[in-house]
């Protein structure tokens, strides 16, 4: 039987179209996840939308529709965009869903009757936007520490989840699974600045808006945006109501998150995790921001474009390439269009894109396009056998752990190998002299089935280049096996006419 990999992304909130931001996490978790395919893995991938709350309320009252109408459309939109960035995702929940607003209501009655949750009264500092309780100490100059905007003071009766309760046993947790926060540092944080403190219990519902799901027992109260939004990630496996997709994907292997949502997957989502008597999560990995200009991408800045006009200008594979190579995973890093560009002519036009035109116009001019490999081997071919041999299980190091622009660099540095193992050998010559045609054959089998080899690993991260790749060579030998060792590239094998993958993009 294959081994299961649960991978998730945020379910993002539907209060505007969705930005570069979120097509960055999403194009990530999709490469993880392709990746894991590609491996042999069962791989369930989850994403969805997080709709209920004050903040989208608000929206729609003031564009004039209802909550359920004002977000419909988003998500209309962002399954187009999920679409055009080639997002493979298997399920993709609404916390609007009806099964989904069923099982909240059931795990909050189903803790609320065994006393994790409680009746009191909620005095706090409440920052709308972020949907966010903040403590007086944590107020950076009196306003919210993430967003840097007013907070309110609220005091309503409220539900409580008993947090504190579970401290000792969260912080064990953490001991005992050194790689469930991922970079390590964000983990030093979340120990020094929320749970070292002490854990206070949470607030874990709301009076003072409508837009949620009610508390079933107690209707004039909606659940907390957080509670019903982590739940997200076992009520899409049927919990509590059934268990059979629980018991083949949960615990998940990956929350992949933004830095500033670390803290709700790590404190409060395990938490709950424990009150259920559920298994915890494997690994929360919190990446870094996508910034413009050096700042955050917002809409009242309108500093961003939609995502579509970037594909529609450049391609899925330029915009999915430059998200997984561009930034050190983990780091935050900068957008912008003209790297975008720069990194597509450089990887994708220059190095990949002319070696696979090149390689494959030199088979049909020298051979009429049909596969040979006559075994006429020199030194110089071991160098690059022997790179394109160790390739998989580099990759599988980086993609284990979780360093995908690595995992791409080393790819794309054996693909320079390739394009010196030409220029060095320089095939143009050979073919004058005809005592050289089964050399000539033999290393052009062996740029062609190193493009093989590379096309299927680059397969997870720019899907439809892989393919078209691989109809190029017109191979069926496409599979992760086939990748075992070099040299299974068919002989006798009638190659498809070259075709460019990518042109050079011109600057102005
Ligand atoms: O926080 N750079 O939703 P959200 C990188 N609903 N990633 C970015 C980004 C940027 N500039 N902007 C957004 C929520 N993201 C909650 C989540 S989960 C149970 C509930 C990505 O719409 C990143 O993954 O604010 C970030 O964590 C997420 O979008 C925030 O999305």
């Amino acid at each position: 039987m294959k081994e299961k990999f649960y991978i998730t992304t945020p379910i993002y909130y539907p209060s505007a179209n969705f930005h570069i931001g979120h097509c960055y996490t999403t194009i990530i978790a999709d490469a993880i996840a392709r990746y894991k395919r590609l491996t042999g893995y069962d791989v369930y991938y989850q994403t969805g939308t997080d709709e209920h709350g004050e903040k989208i309320e608000k929206k729609a009252h003031e564009a004039g529709v209802t909550p359920k109408e004002y977000v419909d459309k988003i998500i209309e939109d962002a399954e187009d965009l999920w679409k055009s960035l080639n997002i493979s995702y298997d399920y993709f929940i609404r916390t609007t869903d009806e099964d989904h607003v069923r099982r909240v209501k059931k795990i909050f009655k189903k803790l609320y009757d065994q006393g994790d949750i409680y009746k009191g009264t909620y005095e706090g500092l409440y920052c709308v936007p972020c949907e966010s309780f903040w403590t007086e100490s944590q107020l950076v100059d009196g306003k919210c520490p993430d967003c840097g905007r007013e907070i309110k003071l609220v005091s309503e009766e409220a539900y409580f989840f008993k947090l504190s309760k579970y401290q000792d046993r969260l912080v064990k947790y953490y001991e005992e699974h050194p790689d469930f926060i991922l970079p390590l540092s964000r983990k030093n944080e979340m120990l020094n600045n929320f749970i070292n403190p002490g854990l206070e219990d949470l607030c874990v519902s709301r009076t003072s808006f409508t837009w949620g799901i009610p508390v079933d027992f107690d209707p004039k109260h909606v659940v907390y945006v957080w509670v019903d939004a982590l739940s997200n990630y076992i009520t899409s496996l049927g919990y509590p109501e059934d268990d059979t997709l629980m018991k083949k994907y949960w615990p998940a292997d990956l929350h992949l998150v933004g830095k500033e949502i670390v803290r709700f997957h790590v404190i409060i989502w395990p938490c709950m995790l424990m009150a259920l008597g559920l298994p915890l999560p494997k690994q929360v990995f919190g990446h870094g921001w996508l910034k413009i200009d050096g700042g955050k991408i917002s809409k009242s800045l309108g500093n961003y474009k939609d995502p579509r006009e970037y594909i529609n200008a450049y391609g899925v594979d330029a915009v999915r390439y430059y998200a997984l190579r561009e930034v050190p995973f983990g780091s935050d890093g900068n957008f912008s269009e003209e790297a975008l560009v720069s990194r597509t002519n450089s990887d994708l036009a220059n190095t990949l894109g002319n070696l696979v035109n090149r390689t494959i116009s030199m088979e049909h001019k020298y051979f009429d396009g049909i596969t040979n490999n006559p075994r006429i081997f020199e030194e110089i071919d071991n160098e690059l056998i022997d790179k394109v041999n160790n390739l998989k299980k580099i990759v599988e190091e980086k993609m284990n752990g979780l360093k995908v622009n690595e995992a791409i660099e080393e790819i794309m540095e054996v693909l320079r190998s390739c394009n010196k193992y030409i220029d060095e050998t320089t095939p143009w010559t050979l073919a004058k002299d005809e005592s050289k045609k089964e050399r000539l054959a033999t290393l052009l089998y062996n740029l062609l089935e190193s493009i093989r080899i590379c096309a299927i690993l680059l397969s997870p991260f720019i899907p439809d280049t892989a393919n078209k790749i691989l109809e190029q060579l017109n191979t069926k030998e496409t599979n992760y096996e086939s990748i075992n060792e070099f040299g299974k590239l068919e002989e006798g094998l009638k190659l498809n006419e070259p075709q460019i993958l990518f042109n050079r993009i011109e600057t102005k």
